[in-house]
């Protein structure tokens, strides 16, 4: 049934950049295919797009900026292609220092999903991620019809008339680069600067889950993007209470074996347990990070691994979907988020013991005694 769905890549997948040399000379000679594939793609997009009016655009829940950068540069695209008037909007809050400077020096169209009618737009697009995934805002009756998103694939995301998801690919912001790229459409320089952004934060610089077209997708973009705006990006100013928090995570941080594990308690705003997780994994010999902390009725979980054997993306799937939670990520990084409403201190912290205890499981590291990083 799959293979008659449209904008599947299943033949058209990408070259992985560090593939070994043979097995890449071997891939490379599909690569002239993914230009061709994306272009169709695009066409079927629009095509699609054209008989609707107003298309919705909906992240995931506190964004980052791969999915607000993906979600700009299509809802540009739907306007000026298919002339659909296009809005973009996120659950939750845009939360880290870089992704709220993203949106402000770049002065990006996107809103609050609490102030979206859903039954005023006629086209429900998504990206960066999928129907099944638990981490938006679309109300369950709503389905969308476009869906973006470059996390491994969800069954039921095929069942969007247009669906481009799964892959090896870095980021959603390489595909939606991929499409104005094929549309020989002129990309602005906030579209270009936050395209590029989104594939070096998503790929950290490259380093992490990087195939070609995410390098292809970066040189392109590169010149064409906002290079005060970038540093200013980069490098934004921050609040005290960022400090106050790393002060906390620091002195909280406890090692077992190779992996490190961070109980941030409440954080200001979710995203942070990402921050975090992600800057311990650069603690010497750390094959695992997890970082977890509440913020109003849910814990957040965010977990990285440099372990190429491992996949961080089913793991915490496993543990956090048995205790009714919604998880996703991929091979070296992933999040989840388990509602907590309700329960008293005590069974809060019961389970918070219960989970560490299943992740240092997973991470091989059961039973292994703890001692505080610093
Ligand atoms: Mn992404």
């Amino acid at each position: 049934m799959k293979s008659s769905l449209p904008m599947r890549h299943a033949s058209d997948e990408p070259p992985r950049s560090r593939s070994r040399p043979l097995v890449r000379a071997a891939r490379m000679a599909l690569y002239p295919r993914f230009a061709e594939v994306t272009r169709t793609k695009l066409d079927r997009l629009l095509q699609y797009a054209r008989s609707h009016e107003k298309a919705l655009i909906l992240t995931h829940d506190n964004p980052d900026p791969d999915s607000i950068a993906a979600g700009v540069a299509l809802a540009y695209l739907l306007e000026k292609l298919a002339g659909v008037h296009a809005i973009v909007a996120y659950g939750g809050i845009v939360g880290r220092a870089e992704n709220r400077a993203l949106v402000k020096v770049l002065k990006l169209p996107v809103v609050p999903v609490s102030r979206v009618v859903f039954d005023d737009y006629d086209l429900i697009c998504m990206v960066d991620t999928q129907p099944e995934q638990g981490n938006h805002s679309l109300p369950a009756r709503h389905f969308p019809d476009v869906v973006i998103d470059h996390h491994p694939e969800r069954p039921d995301s095929h069942l969007a008339p247009i669906a481009d998801v799964g892959g090896p690919i870095g980021a959603t912001s390489t595909v939606v680069a991929g499409y104005f790229r094929a549309s020989g459409l002129e990309v602005p320089p906030p579209v270009a600067t936050a395209l590029f952004y989104g594939i070096k934060a998503d790929t950290r610089d490259l380093g992490r889950q990087t195939t070609r077209p995410d390098v292809d997708a970066y040189l392109w973009l590169f010149p064409m993007t906002d290079k005060e705006a970038l540093a200013e990006i980069e490098h934004p100013t921050l609040p005290t209470d960022y400090f106050r928090l790393y002060h906390t995570a620091i002195e909280r941080a406890v090692v077992y074996g190779d992996a490190v594990v961070c109980d941030l308690a409440e954080i200001y705003a979710p995203d942070m347990v990402a921050e975090v997780a992600e800057r311990f994994m650069s603690l010497e010999g750390m094959r695992w990070s997890l970082a977890f902390g509440r913020y109003e009725d849910d814990l957040y979980f965010s977990i990285r691994t440099n372990d190429r054997r491992m996949n961080a993306g089913r793991l915490i799937r496993d543990v956090i979907e048995a205790k009714g939670g919604s998880a996703g990520g991929h091979g070296t990084m992933a999040g989840a988020r388990l509602p907590v409403k309700g329960l008293s201190a005590a069974a809060l912290r019961r389970l918070e013991e219960e989970l560490v205890k299943d992740f240092l499981d997973a991470f091989g590291m059961k039973g292994r005694k703890g001692k505080k990083m610093v």
